[in-house]
């Protein structure tokens, strides 16, 4: 009887359940987003959807707001270069206006506007007053809906969408600048479907701070591309065994295959690493329909994951928002998140897949690795535990690199969709979230109609193909693509030669910068052969293309190009698609057959031929970059060889109307 008084009259709140969460916005922080309206995947929407999801649910009135504030410069620094801060913090004065979009176009994956630096300042100084609340006991938990994002951010470089590296400087400020609040080691837990790698670095031997990040890697092939996020990246000197990687070997991964991390590395390290508070980089990018991540986490996986933090440091839990790209589902995965903080318990639902076998396999290595300095990680899984996992499935095709890949599956191309649509209604049985086709309902209808997408251009490259499905960008390519919300690859690659003419022309596009590019002309010409290279996708992956191919602000509410039209277009021979006439190639052309799938391709309309041939348009030779990635593709089809491949895209470059 008398603990439960002393502990209602001791706290002002409500003791068994309301606890005491911050939650920062900032409008400022919209002020960041990319020159010239161009479209962007990390844009303000993304804090503003959040932001509007917790106030129309009712949540953010349960909260206390806190006031976002600009990061002092002596904060920046324990983590930055001077030279850094120096550049972020002018990057948006008039002085710098000529030169902003120069130096933005020699980093990776950044751009700058008049807000970057103001919304930089804000992002970092807004998780640094989170935390510095909770350490203190303000505050149970906070979570700060910031951006730009930081944790790609290293010492001397801004990339990844990432400007100062927000989670880093927060977390340096508590343990160097406020000794006095007993926060002597803190648990970064980076959840966001990418590499934290400038966190890594800052904190790489320091054993105050244990830095654990699950992203995808694919052995070096995803963002960042580099081995920077394997699992052998354990720290090094004090920090050794103070750093751990889980690295995905493939995309699809669910709340199976994190809760699995959870349970048989992170939980069991925590215990033993005994965190005095626990800082997330909570990029919501692994989410179910997230365009650039291609995983599977569903709104219940982010609570139970976070519900299973919040038994270690007393609670002390602060969510920085890193990445996170589909609007709806950063929304509900942000508000499944505050709800757990505020009731210290998981959403309702549950998720019954099992994790893929891969995802045995990297814990496995990842235990094997750390056992030394953690020992309840030493021992081996009973293979009663690994033998559970979901069937992983490569898509058989014909592209000739993937087929030395001896240990796993093939299987036929008809066999695969059979096995995934079982696989794909079984995770999402009983599992409360929502997919990407119930968000948008025409999605589910053109999501299991396959039809050969057929390329002449750019995208007879795989890699290049590949930034329209899975996002991301290949070099040369000026700016990265938001992907498909579908992001598994081609089923199948053929190539096939067909009777009309390839050209090229305009002055120069975003893509590319300068220089003409390829289009094909609609008409059939017997004097003409062009090789294309046709990819088997999906009907909704089709639609996402024409829409990336065609730079639009469209919103893809209802298809571009419907069942309909699909029935449709074999008798038309083409259809010009009206929400995206202004795009370059809005005209999708029908090539025939090929085993009773459609073969279908987009170019200009007539009309701009005409223009051409008048010189209304101008006709103009591809960039270096542009040329090279068609003759890569060629190439790496086996179509043609290096030699003849430069002749065939020389000729069609100069060939006069
Ligand atoms: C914060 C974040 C992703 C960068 C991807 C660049 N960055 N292709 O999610
Ligand atoms: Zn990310």
């Amino acid at each position: 009887m008398e603990v439960e008084s002393n502990k209602i009259k001791g706290s002002g709140n409500n003791y068994n359940c309301q606890r005491r969460v911050g939650l920062i916005y900032d409008e400022r922080m919209c002020s960041h987003c990319a020159p010239d309206g161009e479209p962007h995947p990390e844009n303000p929407n993304r804090i503003k959807a959040i932001w509007n999801k917790l106030q129309n649910s009712n949540i953010s009135q349960r909260c206390v707001m806190l006031n976002a504030k600009a990061v002092e410069d002596k904060l920046i620094q324990a983590v930055h270069s001077k030279n850094h801060n120096n550049l972020i913090r002018n990057i948006s004065s008039k002085v710098y206006a000529s030169r902003r979009n120069r130096i933005a176009s020699k980093l990776n994956s950044i751009y700058f506007n008049e807000g970057s630096s103001e919304a930089a300042y804000l992002a970092a100084g807004s998780v640094v007053e989170a935390a510095e609340k909770v350490a203190k006991g303000e505050l149970d938990s906070a979570f700060a809906i910031v951006r730009p994002p930081g944790h790609h951010a290293e010492e001397n470089e801004a990339m990844g969408f990432c400007l100062f590296n927000n989670v880093a400087i927060a977390t340096s400020f508590l343990l160097n600048e406020r000794p006095e609040l007993g926060i002597k080691k803190i648990l970064i837990v980076d959840w966001d479907v990418h590499h934290g790698n400038g966190t890594q670095k800052t904190f790489w031997q320091d054993p105050r701070v244990l830095f654990f990040s699950v992203h995808r890697h694919e052995f070096g092939s995803f963002y960042p591309a580099n081995d920077d996020g394997f699992y052998t990246m354990i720290g090094e000197g004090p920090g050794s065994g103070y750093n751990i990687n889980v690295p995905w070997e493939n995309g699809r991964c669910g709340d199976a295959d994190y809760l699995a991390v959870w349970d048989h590395i992170l939980v069991p390290v925590v215990e033993e690493f005994n965190p005095d508070m626990i800082i997330i980089s909570a990029g919501f990018d692994a989410a179910v329909g997230d365009p650039l991540g291609g995983c599977r986490v569903t709104p219940y996986g982010y609570s139970v994951m976070l519900k299973k933090l919040m038994d270690f440091a007393q609670g002390k839990i602060v969510l920085a928002l890193e990445g996170g790209y589909n609007l709806e589902s950063i929304a509900n995965s942000s508000l499944a998140c505050v709800e757990v903080l505020l009731e210290n318990k998981p959403i309702r639902g549950s998720s019954e897949a099992y994790p893929f076998e891969s995802t045995w396999r990297v814990i496995q290595e990842v235990r094997q690795k750390l056992g030394v300095f953690w020992p309840s990680l030493a021992d081996e899984l009973p293979t009663k535990l690994t033998n559970q996992n979901a069937p992983h499935i490569l898509i058989s095709s014909s592209d000739s690199k993937s087929e030395d890949e001896g240990a796993k599956l093939f299987v036929s191309a008809d066999l695969v969709s059979a096995v995934e649509d079982v696989v794909t209604s079984l995770s999402n049985l009983k599992v409360e979230d929502q997919t990407a086709s119930t968000f948008v309902p025409w999605r589910s209808d053109v999501s299991k109609i396959d039809i050969w997408y057929a390329t002449y251009g750019s995208n007879m490259s795989r890699s290049r193909l590949l930034c329209y499905i899975e996002g991301g960008k290949v070099e040369g390519m000026k700016k990265p693509c938001s992907g498909s919300m579908d992001g598994h690859p081609p089923k199948e690659i053929l190539w096939r030669t067909f009777s009309h003419r390839l050209l090229f022309g305009r002055e120069s596009t975003h893509t590319w910068g300068p220089g003409g590019i390829a289009f094909l002309h609609p008409k059939r010409d017997n004097q003409c052969k062009t090789h294309m290279c046709l990819y088997r996708i999906t009907l909704e992956q089709f639609n996402d293309i024409l829409l990336q191919e065609n730079v639009s602000n469209y919103d893809m509410s209802s298809p571009l190009f419907d069942v309909d039209a699909l029935n449709s277009i074999s008798n038309k021979g083409s259809i010009s698609v009206e929400a995206v006439k202004e795009g370059w190639y809005h005209n999708v052309l029908y090539l025939g057959k090929e085993r009773e799938m459609p073969i279908l391709t987009m170019t200009c309309p007539l009309s701009v031929i005409e223009s051409f041939k008048s010189g209304e348009l101008p006709l103009r030779p591809p960039c270096k970059e542009y040329a090279n990635i068609l003759v890569k593709g060629l190439v790496e089809g086996n179509q043609l060889t290096e030699e003849v491949a430069k002749a065939y895209i020389e000729e069609a470059a100069t060939e006069p109307f």
